[in-house]
């Protein structure tokens, strides 16, 4: 039996929850609040303090890549060629300070002050607009049209895919869908996979009110 312990949103175990579900294994989706939280923190049920974390028969796995590469493994979402499968943990590993450069705005009480800096993110210099830019670019230089260019969809998509849209979802204020309308690498990108099989399926029990409306095959249309 296999346990992911997460908060009650998409954000970094979004992925894996996707590769979870694809590997066909048995698993529980385990999601917790801030107090919760705490309380396994100081207990030590943590490795590295943060979610996500899998509880496996073996032992608990943290850091959000390192479940991802576990669980896609499993469901076969590594590239069999070693190049590709580097290309894609290239890419997962590239996507880490992006995000955290993303996220900064995130634990900030204050309305105004959390706005501020989200507009600034998202300013011509700003961390949100240089990640979309790159982003961008990758998709428009990607032969088969998946992130790390791999012949197949691959993990690399699971977590741009789920870290990138869920950004615009509405639910933090300051970041809108029509900041993304310019990027249209990236909406192409959205189609393609929201529109794949496997992913459409995933999602096929949610609505345009769910907090994932953002994987839906039509949400930025
Ligand atoms: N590098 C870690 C970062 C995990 C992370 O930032 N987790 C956040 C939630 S998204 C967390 O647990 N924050 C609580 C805290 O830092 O006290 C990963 O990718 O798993």
């Amino acid at each position: 039996m296999h346990r992911l312990v997460y908060f009650s949103v998409p954000g970094r175990a979004e992925a894996s929850r996707i590769a979870l579900s694809l590997s066909g294994i048995e698993w529980e989706d385990v999601e917790v609040n801030g107090e919760e939280f705490s309380k396994m923190k100081k207990e030590g049920t943590l490795p590295w303090g943060m979610l996500p974390i899998l509880q496996t028969s073996k032992g608990t796995i943290a850091e959000s890549s390192a479940i991802l590469r576990y669980a896609g493994k499993i469901a076969g979402l590594i590239p069999d060629d070693s190049f590709q499968a580097a290309k894609a943990d290239e890419f997962i590993d590239g996507m880490g300070p992006i995000a955290r450069a993303m996220d900064t705005t995130f634990g900030i009480q204050d309305d105004n002050e959390r706005i501020r800096l989200r507009k600034q993110l998202f300013e011509p210099d700003g961390a949100a607009t240089k990640a979309l830019k790159l982003y961008d670019k990758k998709i428009k230089d990607s032969k088969s049209g998946w992130a790390a260019d791999t012949d197949e969809m691959s993990i690399a998509d699971l977590k741009l895919f789920t870290e990138l849209f869920a950004f615009f979802s509405g639910n933090y204020d300051g970041i809108e869908k029509s900041m993304l309308m310019d990027y249209k690498n990236l909406l192409n990108y959205h189609h393609k996979v929201a529109n794949e099989e496997r992913i459409k399926n995933h999602y096929r029990g949610i609505t345009s009110e769910d907090i994932r409306w953002t994987f839906l095959p039509n949400a930025f249309e």
